[in-house]
């Protein structure tokens, strides 16, 4: 059974032992993340600040942040388990028989139940507020000194395609300038960003509807980060992960709907003219990223619960609430990749790569180039576009061992031959590109060398004791320990 709501996460996560209320009062201006980052970096639990200073509503923060509340998120014992189920639906695809196509049966229908489904109400229209609100009456962090202010960092922010209608679910942090208005920050590569464009194309004078929710069933909140292609409703993937569509009621002020279980929604519009100088943030580069232009988010009512629970995340140097929530992604979009490339075995993103500037693929190797070929796949891969070092290795490395990696890769290459540059979108928060968004890559073809690709030395194999000396000497070992 799915999580119906947040609250029924937070209870499940009290009785697995992996929730820690706070009772003190906690100031969300610096506190907050401090306490958080020393929590996450030893591996702590979920944290519930009842207290938070400055406001009645109660803080959850480090909801995800360990493998083992991921798996209770996602229902599973282990994330690969998902991965499988993703791979079950793909090999529906161009059945060759009968047999085949009346298996697929059950499994469509099964696809055809994850739909969001519309209701007419639900728990966040307990409180309907269109006048005498704050964003001030919730406890959004400052999370690092030299941020511009308070920022939500885990909006769930919903628009529609402006041409297709399509939904779109992205987390986009929202940066508090009043009682009613935040920054946008949808980055120019994002699908919200895009429906804010073609909707300026066609009135630049208009404005775009955009709901937010905030703090919803645990999948619900993950879908919203899911790099899926354009057009397909995060909603649907939301239903997929738990297995129960997610229920949709309609905003009081617009058309959009949002999740019926969310403990807090703001409605609004963004003004298609309107741009302000948004951060700087502390990020999850681990840098702070610089301020820039962005659009405007103005707030024309609040739902929500009666006794609401705000739920934030903080991102700053790796690893951090993040770093589990985008592996739980890596994880699960593995067998997505496998398909479109049937010659990666494995891929691995080290913390410290904060995604976007690593990532580590390993490929069964079949002609000249395979290596180079597969770098140009990855940055031609959605969000994996952004990857600005990509290290191709043979199958037999095992890229979730970075010491291997290492070890294996830099005696691989001979770095003028095997290392490509390509220009590129760069990600909106690398701060080392020569622009903003716009940079180079660079690909690292780490397999053993060819004579096909002109390599015409001998390549050494790895020093290995033969198993049979092995046990030998285990023998041995056991005979000596025992005298
Ligand atoms: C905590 C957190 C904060 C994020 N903040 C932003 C942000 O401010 N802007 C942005 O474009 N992406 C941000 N992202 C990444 C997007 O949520 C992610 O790229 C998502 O796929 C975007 O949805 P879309 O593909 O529908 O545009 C954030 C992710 C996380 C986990
Ligand atoms: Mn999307």
């Amino acid at each position: 059974m799915a999580y119906r709501d947040l609250r029924e996460f937070i209870a499940k996560l009290e009785k697995a032992g992996e929730l820690q209320r706070i009772g003190a009062e906690v100031d969300p201006v610096l506190e907050i993340t401090e306490i958080t980052d020393r929590v996450t970096s030893a591996g702590g639990p979920a944290l519930l600040f009842e207290h938070p200073k400055g406001s009645r509503v109660p803080v959850l923060i480090n909801m995800l942040g360990s493998e083992r509340r991921m798996n209770l998120a996602l229902e599973v014992e282990d994330v690969e388990e998902v991965g499988a189920r993703i791979r079950g639906f793909l090999d529906m695809q161009s059945p060759q028989g009968l047999l085949d196509k009346l298996k697929m049966l059950p499994k469509l229908a099964e696809l055809g139940s994850f739909f969001p489904k519309s209701v007419k109400s639900g728990p966040c229209k307990e409180v309907i507020r269109r006048e005498n609100f704050s964003l001030f009456d919730f406890p959004i962090l400052q999370c690092w000194p030299q941020d511009a202010g308070r920022f939500i960092t885990w909006p769930l922010v919903i628009t529609g395609n402006p041409e297709t209608g399509k939904r779109n679910v992205g987390v986009y942090r929202m940066q508090v300038y009043d009682e009613r208005t935040t920054g946008m920050h949808w980055q120019t590569q994002k699908h919200g960003a895009e429906h804010f464009r073609r909707a300026r194309d066609a009135n630049p004078d208009g404005r775009i509807d955009v709901a937010v929710a905030i703090g919803s069933d645990p999948m619900t909140c993950l879908s919203g980060i899911l790099p899926i292609p354009p057009d397909l409703d995060e909603m649907m993937f939301a239903g997929f992960l738990r297995r129960e569509p997610v229920e949709m009621v309609r905003c009081e002020t617009n058309p959009l709907e949002v999740p019926a279980n969310s403990e807090i929604v703001l409605e609004g519009y963004v003004d298609l003219k309107e741009m302000r100088t948004e951060g700087p943030f502390g990020d999850h580069t681990g840098f702070y990223s610089l301020a820039g232009e962005f659009p405007v988010f103005h707030v024309t009512c609040i739902t929500q619960r009666r006794d609401p629970i705000y739920l934030t995340t903080i991102v700053g140097p790796p690893p951090q609430e993040d770093y589990f929530m985008g592996h739980a992604v890596e994880r699960v979009f593995l067998p997505v990749m496998k398909m479109q490339h049937p010659e990666i075995v494995d891929v691995a993103m080290p913390a410290e790569g904060v995604f976007h500037n690593l990532m580590i693929v390993a490929i069964r190797k079949s002609y000249p180039g395979h290596a180079r070929k597969v770098m140009h796949a990855i940055w031609s891969l959605g969000q994996a576009m952004f990857t600005k070092v990509v290290v191709v290795v043979d199958h037999d490395v095992n890229v979730q061992n970075f010491s291997e990696v290492v070890w294996k890769s830099l005696c691989a290459i001979d770095p003028q031959r095997d290392i490509e540059f390509a220009m590129g979108p760069a990600d909106t928060l690398d701060h080392a590109s020569r622009i903003q968004d716009y940079g180079s890559k660079m690909g690292i073809d780490a397999t053993r060398k060819w004579a096909a690709e002109g390599f015409v030395r001998p390549w050494p194999g790895v020093i290995e004791m033969p198993a049979e000396v092995k046990t030998r000497v285990d023998d041995l070992w056991k005979r000596a320990l025992g005298d």
